[in-house]
């Protein structure tokens, strides 16, 4: 391997981090008239990739969240780790949703304080009941929201990879969902590409779930990173001949 195209690996194995894969939504699919003009409910795509620590939601809508100041946007994770749950259990913020099937982790995100932050909370199904595992006013780092792109209508979240059991190469089935408060619906899922309820009182129901899978891109070993320090050496030795 010459000088040029191991530093272009080198490169690549720095990034550190996986293409993130982007899964589109249908826009104008929120049932008229009841959610009419409700642009920042009105879910666009979703981009999730990871790194070594976190996986990452990027839930792009056709509004400005900065324009307004209320908007929920949750997801729904089934790791597999059990049965999951479908009820309206307060752990899971007792939303009017029917994901179809169970779910052991619910990441319940808001971006409704006018545009000024973000904040989310990560609740798991042990098998028997929810509960609280950490949220952004916890500080404990198992759950990060960021507001940085509002105004573009994106609410990113991260979630640890070791609170939801995850390793490389696991797959997860997810839905993500916007909604307002209290027993509020899904007004629109990611999973369907029209109405998924046709007003604030009614149940909304999901579609089918996506699959992503953790994809974890390994930095260079201890003994790589010497090879490259070598080859690098070498390459400077071969341009001073040159020169
Ligand atoms: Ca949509
Ligand atoms: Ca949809």
């Amino acid at each position: 391997m010459n000088y040029i195209s191991l530093s272009a690996v080198a490169v690549s194995l720095l990034a550190g981090s996986a293409l993130a894969d982007t899964y589109n939504d249908a826009i104008g699919d929120l049932a008229s008239p009841s959610f009419d003009g409700l642009a920042h409910l009105d879910i666009t795509s979703v981009e999730v990739t990871n790194d070594a620590n976190y996986v990452y939601f990027s839930i792009n809508t056709a509004g400005d969240m900065d324009a307004v100041n209320w908007g929920k946007y949750i997801v729904g994770i089934d790791t597999g780790s059990n049965a999951g749950d479908n009820s309206t259990d307060p752990g899971s913020w007792n939303r009017n949703v029917d994901w179809g099937r169970g779910i052991t982790d619910f990441i319940g995100s808001w971006a409704d304080d006018g545009g000024s932050g973000a904040g989310a909370e990560l609740r798991s199904f042990d098998g028997s009941g929810w509960g609280l595992t950490d949220a952004t006013y916890l500080g404990g780092g198992d759950v990060l929201a960021d507001d940085s792109e509002h105004s573009s209508g994106t609410q990113i979240l991260a979630v640890s990879l070791a609170a939801l059991g995850l390793s490389n190469g696991d797959t997860i089935e997810f839905d993500v969902f916007s909604s307002g408060g209290g027993a509020d619906p899904g007004v629109d899922h990611l999973s369907r590409g029209d109405a998924a309820t046709p007003d604030w009182g009614t149940t909304s129901i999901a579609g089918m779930f996506n699959s992503y899978t953790i994809n974890i891109v390994p930095l260079p070993s201890a003994a790589f990173a010497g090879m490259l320090g070598l080859a690098g050496v070498m390459g400077v030795r071969v341009l001073k001949r040159r020169a």
